[in-house]
């Protein structure tokens, strides 16, 4: 088929009999979180008309106020995978726990656990800044027809089955993986169907865009500070581009096509960083890893480390390859220094 303008779903069934575990489950979940990206998307577009604009008046497990298109996301894809019957279990950013599908129901046959982050970014909604989703597919652990458990989430990014993100920008495109490259889908609004815009997307393995908070530059370790300064530096192609969007997903998408690093490091204020390990960089990391780019904690790799919290926080450092070695080698100087 010609893949000039193939739709996701023509794509879906194209590369199912690649997925090694190909039952058609996962592509009918993958269709489903189609179906909440289109319906999130239309209110994301829309936020600045009608009242979905600022606090929910609630706040997260996190403490940080829940903006009502937070809530309105995490219902919708909530709501679609329960809807379509397809997963077992879902862990995301706005629940305080788990929550388990099904699970009284022995003939509940479905093997897959979504975690996700339903609106990364949120702080941007009421300015007009572009915000995305983040999910994240394993495989449960425990019997299948049994409550879900909280092991079958607390698994490390290595046992991903697929990965991707949803970006609410110019345009809306979906990213994902299913281990087998990474692939890009636009939206089109009028007719409401991704196209394959981006097909084997790869990071540039050298980039000269950084992404970081640099508000937070006196409370980095040493050796973040070497490797900013680094950045800045008048020498060989630097000094690098400073980009820094606010949005995970908007920095990372951008640096995956024109090469880059994001940062989101330790701090004495957050010594574990910011972004959550399981439903923000495990799942970016895989991306990241298969799009030939890398993702570590600033030593070692996000999905060799073994959650032990379904909201444990983990610093963060993704993007080009060299970039990302550049970064971790200045880490290690300072640690032996
Ligand atoms: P700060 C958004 O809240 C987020 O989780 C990421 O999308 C973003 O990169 C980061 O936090 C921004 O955090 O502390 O720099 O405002």
């Amino acid at each position: 088929m010609s893949h000039k303008h193939q739709t996701l779903g023509e794509f879906i069934i194209e590369n199912q009999s690649s997925f090694k575990y190909t039952s058609g489950e996962l592509s009918r979940l993958i269709n489903s979180i189609r179906l909440a990206a289109k319906v999130v998307n239309y209110e994301v577009n829309k936020a600045g008309l009608v009242d979905v604009l600022g606090a929910a008046g609630d706040t997260n497990v996190q403490g940080e106020d829940q903006q009502k298109l937070d809530v309105y996301a995490n219902d919708k894809f909530i709501q679609t995978l329960v809807n379509r019957n397809i997963v077992c279990g879902i862990a995301s950013e706005e629940e305080d726990d788990f929550i388990s599908i099904n699970s009284t129901d022995k003939n509940n046959q479905n093997k897959y656990v979504v975690l996700m982050d339903p609106l990364d970014g949120s702080s941007n909604i009421d300015v007009n800044v572009s915000v995305g989703t983040i999910f994240s597919i394993y495989r449960r652990i425990t019997p299948v027809g049994t409550p879900v458990q909280i092991e079958d989430f607390l698994q490390k990014g290595n046992e991903q089955v697929a990965a991707g993100y949803i970006i609410y920008g110019t345009s809306t495109m979906l990213v994902y993986t299913t281990g087998d490259g990474v692939n890009g889908f636009t939206l089109n609004p009028a007719i409401g169907t991704f196209y394959l815009s981006h097909p084997q997307m790869r990071f540039p393995e050298h980039g000269s865009i950084y992404s970081v908070n640099e508000g937070n530059y006196i409370h980095f370790p040493q050796g973040i500070k070497n490797y900013i300064k680094y950045c800045q530096m008048e020498e060989d192609n630097r000094p690098y581009t400073s980009r820094y969007i606010g949005s995970l997903v908007s920095d990372f998408h951008r640096n995956m096509i024109k090469g880059g690093i994001y940062l989101y490091p330790p701090s004495t204020k957050n010594p574990q960083g910011k972004l959550r390990l399981l439903y923000e960089c495990n799942p970016m990391a895989f991306i990241a890893e298969q799009a030939a780019g890398k993702a570590s904690d600033g030593t070692s790799r996000i999905m060799d480390i073994l959650p032990t919290e379904l909201h444990q926080r983990v610093p963060f450092v993704c993007g080009s390859m060299s970039m990302v070695e550049k970064l971790e080698s200045f880490m290690r100087d300072s640690q032996r220094s």
